[in-house]
């Protein structure tokens, strides 16, 4: 595969101004029909009168059966098929082109273009699907106004597309037909079609300026009952982004489709946003609440992007972060204003730090903006996504609410039916106030996690307090050498009797640091007592912070720090520092130290019945062994997972009456409501059950069966039932387990729940069970979701079994992305990612995992999304 570089980027030699599509639905013969008002790009066009270049259309599995410009077939000297596309000779600055082409959709086991799942038709188009479905510049900066006509068999009665529909009918044979016109010019990879025997939810939704809108939601029949969550967090996003962006949706219907074969987990395609079933679809007794609010937020997410990502659309693929980081960071608002703020918070750090910084310290580091790629969907990533959101985030914190509004508004209207880059999102932020992002803007260009050293200096005399904070960034694959960053560190500080100083003369308590040198001193005056620092709250940089806090400190701020995320980082902390000592004492077989400082700090929380539930929840969790495994310089799986397991079991052993009192204290036979202060209830009750079943004692495993049995919602018994799995006796566990199959088995969300619970059970989920579950009549390797679930559950999520000393769970994942390569690269691809940071681990681990790669590397020709991520690798 070519390697595509942003330094390469030109504007289109020509633009198409309207595409007319016609489809005749087939599985095996689908025709496709495309109608293109082409004319010659004025920016593009050179002043000096040479003949006119050749127009370049991307196709890719595609049977060409005709082209013909303005009415006349094309001779065939006129175009040439080429690997990837066709190029034509063009004669004239307009014309118009006709081609037809074949597709077979029920052969598309990739996922992207146009393909079948469970009978339906539907299509993913971005990054570059389109070019699967016709030849056509398949790039974002070329926007044409889409009319679309769908001709199928009765049996498919519902058959949509972008925009509004404007025509219906039936063909001389008894076919169905219909025509959607989309008035608004966008690129082809927001193109969208389904075709299915489909049912509906409809609601409607009343604008800030009183257009009403037509709200649709489609789906099988059998899951008809599952639309209501989905529906009510629309109409909440449609109503926040008027409220907090004057953002209003502008066409006369909206409508969204459940598929269940989907490679992401949504997508925002113009009018018609096709979602993975398993982010859509929910009810109390198939869902969990982790699932309930994750529908929320994709459902925000994809439709705040109808403004960001549509209606402002990306320049070139490079660029992908403008839409993706700005909208993660408006959706990551909605939810933090639509639940707990300081939780929704922990949930996105603790990604990043786990997973992003992870990515940004291995082979495939890259910058949020990057400078150049093999295969654009292998950089739809935590980086692109979750620390380009980081950086939208700083740039609020920088400027401020008001001023952030003001840049966001110049942005859309300068920029409104435009695609564009992050530079013009960031000067948009500067013109509108007149301020200076010029060092900011690194962020985009330097890839890696930067470290900030902080020491500090107290003088009693002057009543002086000063931070003195050093960063530096790491190295990364193409780049030594890193310049230093504007890091916005948003810091308060303590006195003894925990409450906040006074840092100046406005009586502020907490102040944002701008941190632009390499090295920088921060004084305070007027400090009467040392203080305890309280450093990044609200983690207002994506940075590792460094502080040599005690433990003592940890568990002061634990308890006082006014920032409730700081609250909880400072447990991290101590948890962290913790389990490195365990792992240090592992390592060097000695015995393992009682975790005092844990115990004492969880006692103290499970007493305080005054904190948010779901804040003690996450303070609660340890922090997981892939964090773990991010935190020291070299992995040593078994000390992760033996430190862990240790502190737990002593944690639990030591509070069982504590997790005891509170979890029933918390267990409220309530009808199930998906709310802020219900989910935050279960989720502390269901950390208690957890901790308490860790004992193994039986009471504590007849509370699960209890709660099991109690059979209220998904919530709870999906908790019981991982506590039965992980800690309970084997053989009642498997009699749970097939009891709770044949109650759900007709349910694929509780299926896949059932079968991502195995393969992640530390305890449960050996190498041979999870090639059970491989062989099981509902697991499919062609259904992304299964595969996440199963292959997934193992690889990413059971850091225990995947690691076993003998190297058969990565020769086990070996096998299956070989496999899968063949049938849909991008999930390849993905699976890949637990293999590709080899060089981390102890020398044993890094030699076994090495060789399963390089297995992957020589198995035979690789699709270019995995020999990307391979060859990068080994590299
Ligand atoms: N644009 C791909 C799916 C999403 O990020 O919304
Ligand atoms: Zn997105």
């Amino acid at each position: 595969p070519q390697t595509v570089y942003l330094n390469d980027y030109q504007a289109p030699e020509y633009l198409v101004d309207r595409t007319e599509l016609t489809f005749d639905l087939d599985p095996q013969s689908t025709l496709v029909k495309s109608h293109l008002k082409i004319r010659r790009n004025p920016v593009a066009a050179d002043s000096g009168g040479r003949s006119l270049p050749p127009l370049w259309l991307d196709g890719v599995d595609l049977e060409l059966l005709s082209i013909a410009e303005d009415g006349e077939l094309l001779p065939a000297q006129r175009y040439q098929e080429e690997p990837g596309g066709l190029s034509l000779t063009v004669t004239k600055p307009e014309f118009e082109l006709e081609i037809q082409t074949r597709i077979a959709p029920e052969s598309n086991t990739s996922l992207e273009g146009l393909y079948l799942s469970n009978g339906m038709y539907c299509t993913q188009c971005e990054a570059e699907g389109f070019r699967k479905i016709t030849f056509y510049p398949d790039r974002p900066d070329v926007m044409s106004v889409f009319t679309t006509t769908i001709v199928a068999p009765a049996k498919y009665p519902v058959l949509l597309s972008n925009g509004n529909k404007v025509d219906s009918g039936t063909t001389d044979d008894g076919r169905l037909r219909v025509t959607w016109e989309d008035p608004f010019a966008k690129p082809s990879y927001l193109f969208a079609l389904v075709a299915g025997d489909l049912q509906y939810v409809e609601d409607s939704f009343t604008t800030s300026t009183g257009r009403a809108v037509t709200l649709q939601l489609f789906t099988e029949a059998r899951n008809i009952g599952k639309c209501e969550h989905a529906m009510v967090s629309l109409k909440h996003a449609m109503r926040w982004d008027e409220v907090v962006y004057g953002r209003e949706y502008d066409l006369d219907i909206f409508m969204i489709v459940a598929v269940d074969h989907f490679n992401m987990g949504a997508m925002e395609n113009k009018g018609l946003n096709i979602f993975n079933s398993a982010c859509v679809l929910a009810s109390p007794e198939t869902a969990t609440d982790a699932a309930f609010q994750r529908i929320e937020s994709i459902v925000a997410h994809e439709y705040f992007h109808n403004w960001s990502g549509n209606r402002v659309t990306c320049r070139d693929w490079f660029q992908l972060s403008l839409k993706e980081g700005f909208t993660v960071f408006r959706d990551a608002e909605f939810s933090a204003d639509m639940n707990s703020r300081a939780v929704k918070r922990i949930e996105d750090v603790t990604l990043l730090r786990t997973a992003q910084f992870a990515e940004d310290a291995g082979p495939m580091s890259h910058p949020v903006r990057p400078d150049s790629y093999m295969e654009i969907s292998n950089f739809y990533t935590l980086t692109i996504y979750e620390k380009g959101a980081e950086i939208v985030r700083m740039i609020h914190t920088i400027l401020g609410a008001d001023a952030f509004r003001r840049g966001s508004d110049l942005y859309f209207q300068r920029h409104d039916g435009c695609a564009v880059t992050c530079e013009d999102f960031v000067v948009a932020m500067e013109d509108a106030n007149g301020a200076d992002l010029k060092q900011f803007r690194r962020w985009y260009s330097q890839a890696g996690t930067p470290i900030i050293e902080v020491e500090d200096e107290y003088d009693a005399e002057r009543a002086q307090y000063s931070l003195t904070l050093r960063q530096r960034t790491p190295a990364t694959p193409g780049q030594e050498e890193k310049l230093p960053l504007h890091i916005p560190v948003a810091i308060g500080l303590l006195g003894a009797d925990g409450k906040a100083l006074v840092l100046d003369k406005f009586g502020s308590t907490d102040t944002v640091l701008h941190l632009t040198e390499e090295s920088q001193t921060f004084t305070f005056q007027d400090i009467d007592e040392r203080p305890l620092p309280s450093l990044l709250r609200g983690f207002s940089a994506p940075v590792k912070l460094r502080y040599g806090y005690t433990g003592e400190q940890l568990q002061f701020l634990m308890q006082h720090d006014a920032d409730a995320f700081n609250r909880w980082d400072a447990c991290q902390r101590l948890a962290l520092n913790t389990l490195s000592s365990l792992q240090g004492q592992y390592r060097a077989g000695e015995t393992l130290d009682t975790p005092s400082a844990l115990i004492d700090g969880f006692s103290v929380l499970l007493q305080n019945s005054e904190l948010d539930p779901a804040l003690v929840a996450k303070m609660l969790a340890l922090p997981s062994a892939q964090e773990l495994a991010e935190q020291g310089d070299e992995i040593d799986a078994a000390a992760i997972v033996a430190a862990r397991d240790f502190a737990r079991q002593s944690i639990a052993v030591a509070l069982k009456p504590l997790f005891l009192a509170r979890y029933q204290a918390l267990d409220q036979r309530k009808p199930y409501r998906p709310t802020a202060d219900d989910i935050a209830r279960r989720g502390l009750k269901n950390t208690c059950l957890a901790y308490l079943c860790m004992t193994q004692d039986q009471d504590a495993l007849a509370l699960a069966r209890t709660q099991f049995e109690r059979d209220e919602n998904m919530t709870d018994v999906s908790a019981a039932l991982a506590a039965m799995v992980e800690y309970g006796p084997k053989d009642a566990a498997e009699q749970t387990l097939e009891s709770f199959y044949r109650q759900w088995q007709q349910d694929t969300q509780v299926v896949e729940t059932w079968f991502g619970l195995q393969s992640s059970s530390a305890g449960f989920g050996t190498l041979d069970r999870v090639r059970e579950l491989m062989a099981h009549p509902a697991f499919e390797m062609k259904n992304p979701n299964k595969v996440r679930a199963v292959v997934g559950g193992f690889a990413m999520r059971n850091f225990n079994q995947f690691h076993h000393e003998d190297g058969s769970g990565y020769e086990f994942l070996a096998d299956q992305v070989i496999a899968l390569d063949k049938l849909n690269p991008q999930i390849a691809s993905r699976l890949v990612t637990p293999l590709t940071r080899w060089k981390k681990y102890r020398k044993h681990e890094a030699g076994q995992i090495h060789s399963a790669l390089k297995r992957i590397s020589d198995s035979g020709e690789l699709s270019a999304d995995l020999y990307e991520m391979v060859s990068k690798s080994l590299a």
